[in-house]
């Protein structure tokens, strides 16, 4: 450009300026960012966690903050002897404690789901059986009284067996949230209201099935869509 460039075109000079420094800046700021991450490596195997269970099949795990602390904790589920089944790690200054949620065993299935079921502030757990039974519990979190168990209700302990997939949220007319999970024993898709007093009502009744699948939904090379975690 000199000085007989008409101004729109200095104008239009300086913004394509402008948006090529302004992208080249930020491609730089991302690169920095991942380089500047360290990740952090730790494993039973090297004694940097305590081993959730004498157990030797570990099928479950869900991120939340049990302590309501703002800082994210994880809970592990363990199937087949010996217990503890649930156990979590409190995420701490100086690194994780490992708390037992259900020092039973418990032939637990793949999946869980958490939420404040009996609306007393703290998240509570759900988890279900898999193939060698037709239950599904939910575990009470007993903050702030971390070293206690957690008292385990039933959600469901009839009909077929094996709950792999289960989540809650608000998923009819109503502004109550809901808990659904596939019964894969029963090929089933079921929805499921929170009781009015979860404390005093075991199992749950008024159990709908929002969808019936052709098979018996277990896992088969024929049938591989219904591990998805759908929900419809
Ligand atoms: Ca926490
Ligand atoms: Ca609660
Ligand atoms: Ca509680
Ligand atoms: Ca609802």
């Amino acid at each position: 450009m000199n000085k007989n460039t008409p101004v729109w075109q200095r104008l239009l000079g300086l913004l394509l300026i402008a948006i090529v420094v302004t992208i080249g800046s930020q491609i730089i700021l991302k690169g920095d960012a991942r380089a500047q991450t360290n990740w952090v490596h730790l494993s039973t195997a090297d004694g940097d966690l305590p081993l959730p269970s004498g157990s030797t099949q570990q099928v479950l795990t869900l991120v939340l903050d049990v302590d309501g602390n703002g800082l994210n904790d994880f809970v592990i589920g363990s199937r087949r002897n010996p217990g503890p089944s649930l156990v979590w790690y409190r995420r701490d200054a100086a690194g994780w404690t490992r708390l037992v949620i259900d020092s039973n065993s418990l032939p637990l299935e793949a999946g869980g789901a958490f939420h404040d079921i009996d609306g007393d502030g703290d998240q509570d757990l759900v988890a279900g059986a898999n193939a060698q039974s037709n239950e599904i519990w939910w575990w009470e979190n007993p903050h702030p009284n971390h070293g206690a168990e957690w008292t385990r209700r039933y959600i469901k302990n009839s009909g077929a067996d094996k709950h792999h997939d289960m989540m809650f949220g608000d998923f009819d007319d109503d502004p109550a949230v809901e808990f659904v999970y596939w019964n894969q024993g029963a090929g089933t898709l079921n929805i499921v209201d929170i009781p009015a007093d979860p404390r005093a009502t075991e199992p749950w009744d008024n159990t709908a099935a929002i969808f019936k699948s052709a098979t018996t939904g277990r896992m088969t090379a024929q049938n591989p869509q219904l591990y998805l975690p759908a929900v419809v």
